[in-house]
């Protein structure tokens, strides 16, 4: 069978947290094996947002050595950064120029994102998705796996490329999104109701990657539950149902193996339970993290050869896009 083309990205945008890995790093690192993968740091992405300088560069190398840490192999992936390969921006002007204001002003993450950044609501936050459309679109990606709150930029990425393909003829391949089962929405520990975000205030709202044991299990000690003790899944109980997600998808049992594992238990006991199986699975990640952050020479290495790769595969698809745009291309 021939292999497919998966196309995948997070931004470099602050630390990550425990959804990130789960609805999204995880899942690369099961589908790499069998599958043509390439893995971006969306530092263009990320700009959308005010970002420090000097912590976007920190950001963007700590990324790297975390897909590595989590285990995305350099040689089986492409694994590089955005800005690096030119033709993103390229094949998102041409793409703005088939895709409507009204289609990027209804996005839900722009509606929020404009929301919580009214005083920064710049035109690349309202490009956002078409961005994404032209990093998905220029590899040729068949699958787009990533968490549910991106669901809707993926299906935007598809109608533009089919809009494309019907003006100019057939260009682009139409991606689908990946949306795995488990883990594809972890919610905040403080609002069990709403997603857990790199970019939330609350720290208590997140466990990060980075988070140390007793941090991990001081969150989950305060994580916001209800009060009747009864551990089940319930649309009705948000937070423990996120507890039991979160416990599943770290200690790699099915949400209903977990939930007959605690019957009967108190949560007090069942949130320690789950903060142990966390902090006890990203410890590892956390020392080789570090261990690759100190070789700086071997990171820089990878994200060059990474962006080779990319730009390659990139290269071919633009030049089609010009050529059927009617844009000289020189001969
Ligand atoms: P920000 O808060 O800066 O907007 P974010 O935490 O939402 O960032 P992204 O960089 O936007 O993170 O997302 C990276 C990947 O992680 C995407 O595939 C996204 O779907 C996934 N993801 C983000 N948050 C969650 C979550 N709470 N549950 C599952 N997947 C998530
Ligand atoms: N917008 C994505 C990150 C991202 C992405 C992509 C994901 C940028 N480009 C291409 C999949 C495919 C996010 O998760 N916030």
């Amino acid at each position: 069978m021939e292999k497919k083309i998966l196309y995948s990205a997070v931004q470099p945008s602050g630390n990550l947290t425990i959804g990130n890995y789960a609805g999204a790093i995880r899942n690369w690192v099961q589908l790499q094996n069998e599958n043509d993968c390439f893995y971006a740091i969306a530092n263009m992405h990320a700009i959308t947002v005010r970002q420090e300088p000097a912590e976007l560069r920190r950001h963007t190398l700590e990324l790297a050595a975390l897909y590595i840490a989590c285990g995305i192999d350099p040689e089986k992936c492409a694994l590089y950064v955005q800005s690096q390969v030119p033709q993103h921006a390229e094949l998102m002007w041409v793409l703005n120029t088939i895709t409507y204001v009204g289609e990027m002003n209804r996005m839900t993450q722009f509606k929020d994102k404009s929301q919580k950044h009214a005083d920064n609501i710049n035109m690349g936050l309202m490009d956002y998705p078409v961005l994404m459309a032209a990093d998905i679109l220029l590899y040729q990606a068949d699958l787009v796996p990533v968490g549910h709150d991106q669901k809707q930029h993926v299906e935007i990425a598809r109608d533009i490329a089919i809009r494309f393909n019907n003006r100019y003829g057939e260009t682009f391949r139409v991606p689908e999104p990946l949306i795995m089962k488990s883990g594809a929405k972890i919610a905040s520990l403080q609002e069990p109701t709403k997603k857990m975000s790199k970019s939330d205030e609350n720290i208590n709202a997140c466990i990060y990657m980075s988070d140390d044991k007793d941090t991990v299990i001081r969150k989950f000690k305060r994580a916001v539950t209800d009060s009747d003790n009864e551990i089940r899944i319930s649309d009705e109980k948000p937070g423990i149902t996120n507890l039991l997600t979160i416990y599943a998808t770290f200690t790699g049992k099915t949400v209903e193996e977990a939930e007959k594992e605690f019957a009967g238990k108190g949560y007090g006991d069942f949130k320690l339970a789950v903060g142990e199986a966390v902090a006890d699975a990203l410890a590892p990640i956390q020392a080789e993290q570090k261990k690759l952050l100190a070789d700086k020479t071997y990171l820089t290495g990878v994200l060059a050869s990474g962006a080779e790769r990319a730009y390659k595969a990139a290269r071919k698809t633009l030049s089609k896009v010009y050529r059927k745009v009617g844009f000289y291309q020189g001969e």
